[in-house]
C-alpha cells in the first residue's frame, strides 16, 4: 500500500451538483443505481480524465446521457473506474451489485441483525457506488429506497422522506431527498424492523423540527436520556454558538454492530447502541455522561463538519478538535464542570500522550497516511480540542465566537482548511497565529522545565519556563511553539492568591491573580514585581496547554496547594502530584526489594479532605482518586507493571487502614435510596461513595465486604450494582463474587451490553486467573468476534486496562492479542488496527518483555494483511 500526501493535494476534476441514487435492498445482491449530474471542475487541470473511487462493486451497466459505454470506453481496477473521454458536462449512471451480508468490516452497506445499515466515513461510500469519494465534493441527494414491506418495513436515509409507496412483489419504497449539498461521507441508509419515539423541538426562529429515535422494539424504553440529550444539545448550540438546526426533521438510529461511537450523517445520526441506549438497570453512570456527549457530539457536527466540512482527510481535526471542543464544554456546563476537565485532562494525558510518545505519533494535521481510518486517533480527536481551547483562551469568549461566526457564515456549504479556521480568528482578533500553527504539524507532547525563585529584597518572584519538544518519528528537530501557560502566584502566608504584575519591555503588566504567560521562545524568564509575600507558583491552570509541565515543588509545596490554590483543577493536580511522589518512592523500593514505607504527608493530606471537606462532592471523588497504572506508567523512564501495580495498592490499603472510619463515614453519608436520576448531584454522591468502599475493599475490610455485598444485592441501579461487583470479583472473596457473577450473567444474558460490562469486569482482575478467563469467555454464546462492542469490552479491556496480566512474563497476554488481530485482520480491518495499540507500545518495556512483543509482532507481519493493520505493524517495527 502506497502513502497519501497532503502535499499532493488537487481539486477534483469533476464535482458532483446532484446525486440520484436507488438502493434495490436484499442481504446477498442489493442493487444499487446511481445518476451522477456531473461537471468539469473550474479549478481543475484541462485534459484529467474523469476518475471515481469503487471498491468491492460488480459492476453491471454504465451510461453516459443515455448512451451505454462499450468496453474499452472505461477501465476499472479494484480501486477506480475511469473514462477517458468524458464531456464536461454529463450523467453517469451506474448500476452495481454489492452484497451486505458478507460485509463483516462494517464499511459501507452491511447487515447488522438483520438490519441493513451504513458507515460511509471515511471511504466507506466507494463500497456502494461509484463516486468521487473524497470530501469536497459535495452535491444535493435524492435516495430512493426499495425493499420487502415485511421484512424492511422501515427505509430511512438523509434529508426529507418525499415520496412513499408499493410495488409488486410485497415491496415498498421511500424517496428521500436531502436539499443541503454534503460530501459522500456524510451518506446514510438505515432499514429494518425499527421502531421509534418521537419528540418535537422548536428553533430559536420558529422552525418546528420533529425528533426521531429508532430502535429495535425491546430497547424502547432506553431512549428517554438521548432524548433529552438531544433537545438540550439543540437549545446549547442556538445559545452558546447561535447555530440551529436546518431541516424539518432529525433522526437517529441505535446499530449494535459498528465500529464507531457514533455517526453524524446528515439528518440520519446512526449510532453505536453502546453510545444512545440507556437504562438505569443497565447503564452506569459513566455511560449516561458518555450517551449524552455523544448525541452532542454528533448533532453538533451538524455545523462543524457538515455544512462546513473538510477539504481533505488531512483535515480531519478541523471538524473533530472542534467539535470535540464544542462537546466537552457541553457536558460541562450541563454536569460538574471542573470534574469534566478533570476527567478529560487524564485521559489526554494517559492516552494521547502515550499515542504521542509512541511509534505511531503524527501530527494532528498528518501530512501523510496509508489508510485514513488509522488517523480517527486520540490526538485528532483530543489533541485537536486542546488546540481549539488554546485559542479560545487566547482570544477570550467573545471574540473566539466571532471567529466562529465568521468561520460558518464565510464557509457554509464549502469544504476547507485549518487555515481557514485559524485564519478567521486571527482576523477578528488581530492576534499573530503563525507560530501557533505550529501545534497543527508538530508531533509529540512538548516539555517544559520550570524554574522559580523569590528574592525577598526586591519582591521580585523570576519564573523561567523551558520548553522543548522530542523527536517522533519522521520528525527528528522541533521548533519552539507558542504555550498559553496560565498561572498564579499563591501566597504562602495567606495562602490567597497574590496579584501579578509583569515586568515587561513595554513597563508593568498587570494580570490580575490570574494570568496567561505566552512563551514563545525556547526559553524565557518572566519576572513578576510587589510580591508581597513568597509563594508557591500554580502552574498551567486549568490545564491551559497540552504539555507535560516539571517545576520542582517540594511535598509541602504540593501539600499546600492541595489546600489553598483558587484553581480546581490544579488543585486535584497537586494532589496527584503529591501521590506520584510518594509513589516514585515505593515503585524504586519494590524494584530494589526495601521494605515499602508509606509516606505520611499523602495520608495526611487525604485526612484533611476527608474530615474538613471544603469542595462539592464531584471534585472530592476525583481528589480522593489515587493516579491510574496507566498514567503512573506514562510518568515512568521504563514500564515496570509490577512494582506501579504493588506501589498502588500498598498506597491505597495504607490510607484505607489509616483512614477506615473516615471511608466508612463517607459512605454511609453518601448513601440514598432516592429513585435513580442521571443529574450531577446524585452522580456526585455515587461517586462519591463508590470511592469510599474502593478503600474498604482494597483491605477487605469486613464490613466493606458486606457492604458491597448489600450494595450488589440491592440491585437498585447499575452504577451501583457494577461498582459493588467489579470490588468483589476484582478481591479474594470468590464465595461471594463467585455467586453475584453468576446471578449478574444470568439476568441479563438478553442484554448484550450489559453482558459487555459482565466480560470486562471479569478480565479487569487482577488475579493471575484472568488470562484464561479470557480465553475460556471468549467461547461464551454471548460473544462474538464479528462485533466491535464485544471485542473491546473483552479483548481491549483485558489488553488495556489489566496490566499485570496482558503483561505477563510468559508472553501468553501478547499472544493472545496477536491471535485476536489476525483474525481480525481478515474480518475487520479498521478493529484490527485499533486492537492491537497495546502491542505497539514495546519500547517502553524491559528487554525481555520488548522481544516477546516484537515478537508477535513479527507473527502479525508475516501475515498477509489489510492497509490497516499493515500500516500500524510497520511503524511499530520501524
Ligand atoms: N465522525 C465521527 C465522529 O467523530 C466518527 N466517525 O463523530
Ligand atoms: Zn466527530
Amino acid at each position: 500500500p502506497q502513502p497519501v500526501y497532503l502535499k499532493n493535494y488537487r481539486p477534483p476534476a469533476y464535482r458532483v451538483t446532484h446525486t440520484e441514487l436507488k438502493f434495490d435492498l436484499s442481504p446477498t445482491d442489493t442493487h444499487v443505481h446511481a445518476a451522477l449530474h456531473l461537471e468539469r471542475h473550474p479549478d481543475s487541470e484541462p485534459g484529467l480524465p474523469l476518475t471515481l473511487h469503487g471498491e468491492k462493486l460488480s459492476l453491471e451497466r454504465i451510461a453516459i446521457d443515455g448512451q451505454e459505454l462499450q468496453p474499452g470506453e472505461y477501465q476499472v481496477d479494484d480501486e477506480t473506474l475511469t473514462i477517458t473521454d468524458a464531456p464536461d458536462r454529463l450523467r453517469l449512471e451506474t448500476e452495481v451489485v454489492i452484497d451486505p451480508q458478507a460485509n463483516t468490516a462494517l464499511e459501507g452497506l452491511y447487515l447488522s441483525n438483520g438490519m441493513f445499515c451504513t458507515q460511509c466515513e471515511a471511504e466507506g461510500f466507494r463500497r456502494i457506488t461509484y463516486y468521487l469519494d473524497r470530501p469536497d465534493v459535495m452535491a444535493t441527494f435524492s435516495t430512493t429506497v426499495i425493499g420487502d414491506q415485511k421484512q424492511l418495513p422501515v427505509l430511512l436515509s438523509n434529508g426529507n422522506p418525499v415520496e412513499r409507496g408499493e410495488l409488486p412483489d410485497g415491496k415498498h419504497f421511500v424517496t428521500w431527498e436531502d436539499p443541503h449539498p454534503k460530501p459522500s461521507y456524510l451518506f446514510a441508509l438505515v432499514a429494518g424492523q425499527l421502531e421509534k419515539v418521537e419528540d418535537r423541538f422548536t428553533t430559536m426562529s420558529g422552525r418546528d423540527v420533529t425528533l426521531q429515535l429508532w430502535v429495535e422494539p425491546e430497547n424502547l424504553d432506553k431512549t428517554e436520556h438521548a432524548m433529552r440529550s438531544l433537545k438540550a444539545s439543540m437549545a446549547w448550540d442556538e445559545q452558546t454558538y447561535g447555530r440551529e438546526y436546518d431541516l424539518d426533521l432529525f433522526m437517529i438510529v441505535a446499530v449494535n454492530d459498528f465500529n464507531m461511537g457514533a455517526m453524524e450523517n446528515k439528518g440520519l445520526n446512526i449510532f453505536n447502541s453502546a453510545a444512545v441506549l440507556t437504562h438505569p438497570q443497565t447503564a452506569t453512570d459513566a455511560a449516561f455522561q458518555r450517551v449524552e456527549g455523544v448525541v452532542a457530539h454528533e448533532y453538533f457536527h451538524n455545523w462543524s463538519g457538515n455544512r462546513v466540512t473538510c477539504r481533505d482527510w488531512f483535515q480531519l481535526s478541523l471538524k473533530e478538535g472542534f467539535t470535540v471542543f464544542r462537546d466537552q464544554n457541553f457536558s460541562a456546563d450541563m454536569n460538574s464542570a471542573p470534574v469534566k476537565r478533570i476527567e478529560d485532562v487524564s485521559f489526554l494525558r494517559t492516552a494521547q500522550f502515550a499515542e504521542d510518545a509512541g511509534p505511531t505519533a503524527h501530527p494532528v494535521r498528518p501530512d501523510h497516511y496509508i489508510e485514513i481510518s488509522n488517523f480517527y486517533t486520540l490526538t485528532i480527536y483530543e489533541k485537536g480540542s486542546e488546540i481549539v481551547r488554546m485559542l479560545r483562551n487566547l482570544l477570550g469568549w467573545e471574540a473566539f465566537r466571532q471567529g466562529s461566526d465568521l468561520y460558518f457564515e464565510r464557509f457554509d456549504g464549502q469544504a476547507v482548511t485549518i487555515e481557514d479556521f485559524v485564519g478567521c480568528m486571527a482576523e477578528v482578533s488581530g492576534l499573530d497565529l503563525d507560530q501557533f500553527m505550529r501545534w497543527y504539524s508538530q508531533a509529540g507532547t512538548p516539555e517544559i522545565d520550570a524554574y522559580g525563585e523569590y528574592d525577598y529584597a526586591s519582591a521580585e518572584y523570576r519564573l523561567t519556563l523551558r520548553q522543548r519538544t522530542p523527536a517522533t518519528p519522521g520528525q527528528p528537530d522541533k521548533l519552539p511553539l507558542h504555550i498559553p501557560v496560565r498561572v498564579g502566584l499563591v501566597g504562602t502566608k495567606s495562602g490567597e492568591d497574590l496579584t501579578l504584575t509583569l515586568d515587561t519591555p513595554d513597563g508593568k503588566e498587570d494580570l490580575g491573580k490570574d494570568g496567561v504567560l505566552h512563551l514563545r521562545e525556547e526559553e524565557q524568564t518572566f519576572v513578576f514585581t510587589d510580591v508581597a509575600e513568597a509563594p508557591v507558583p500554580s502552574l498551567l491552570r486549568g490545564f491551559s496547554a497540552p504539555v507535560k509541565l516539571r517545576f520542582p515543588y517540594g511535598r509541602e509545596d504540593l501539600a499546600f496547594l492541595l489546600q489553598n490554590d483558587s484553581d480546581d483543577f490544579n488543585r486535584w493536580d497537586a494532589g496527584q502530584r503529591l501521590a506520584m511522589l510518594a509513589l516514585d518512592d515505593l515503585i524504586a523500593a519494590h524494584r530494589n526489594g526495601v521494605e515499602k514505607v508509606m509516606d505520611p504527608r499523602v495520608t495526611e493530606a487525604f485526612r484533611s479532605l476527608l474530615i474538613e471537606p471544603n469542595d462539592d462532592k464531584a471534585v472530592l471523588a476525583e481528589m480522593l482518586t489515587l493516579p491510574s497504572e496507566a498514567y503512573i506508567a506514562e510518568q515512568q523512564p521504563m514500564v515496570d507493571v509490577d512494582a506501579i501495580h504493588a506501589a498502588r495498592n500498598f498506597v491505597k490499603q495504607s490510607l484505607a487502614v489509616a483512614l477506615r472510619d473516615e471511608f466508612l463515614a463517607l459512605y454511609q453519608a453518601n448513601r440514598s435510596d432516592a429513585p435513580y436520576a442521571p443529574d450531577a448531584e446524585q452522580i456526585a454522591q455515587r461517586s462519591l461513595k463508590n470511592v469510599a468502599l474502593s478503600y474498604l475493599m482494597s483491605i477487605e475490610d469486613e464490613e466493606g465486604v458486606e457492604l458491597a455485598r448489600q450494595q450488589f444485592e440491592a440491585q437498585h441501579n447499575m452504577t451501583d450494582v457494577r461498582a459493588a461487583l467489579t470490588l468483589l470479583v476484582h478481591s479474594s472473596r470468590g464465595d461471594i463474587a463467585d455467586p453475584a457473577l453468576r446471578a449478574f450473567g444470568e439476568k441479563w444474558a438478553h442484554d448484550p451490553l450489559v453482558m459487555d460490562q459482565w466480560f470486562s469486569v471479569q478480565v479487569t482482575r487482577p488475579q493471575s486467573d484472568a488470562l484464561e478467563r479470557v480465553k475460556y469467555l471468549m467461547d461464551h454464546p454471548a460473544f462474538s468476534l464479528k462485533n466491535p462492542n464485544r471485542v473491546r469490552a473483552l479483548i481491549g479491556a483485558f489488553a488495556g486496562q489489566n496490566r499485570v496480566n496482558f503483561h505477563r512474563l510468559d508472553g501468553e497476554g501478547y499472544r493472545l492479542l496477536a491471535d485476536v488481530v489476525i483474525e481480525l485482520n481478515r474480518l475487520n480491518p479498521e478493529i484490527a488496527a485499533r486492537i492491537i495499540t497495546p502491542l505497539t507500545r514495546w519500547q517502553r518495556f524491559d528487554e525481555q518483555r520488548q522481544a516477546l512483543m516484537k515478537a508477535e509482532l513479527e507473527r502479525i507481519r508475516a501475515e498477509e494483511l489489510s492497509p490497516n493493520v499493515y500500516e500500524v505493524v510497520e511503524k511499530a517495527l520501524a
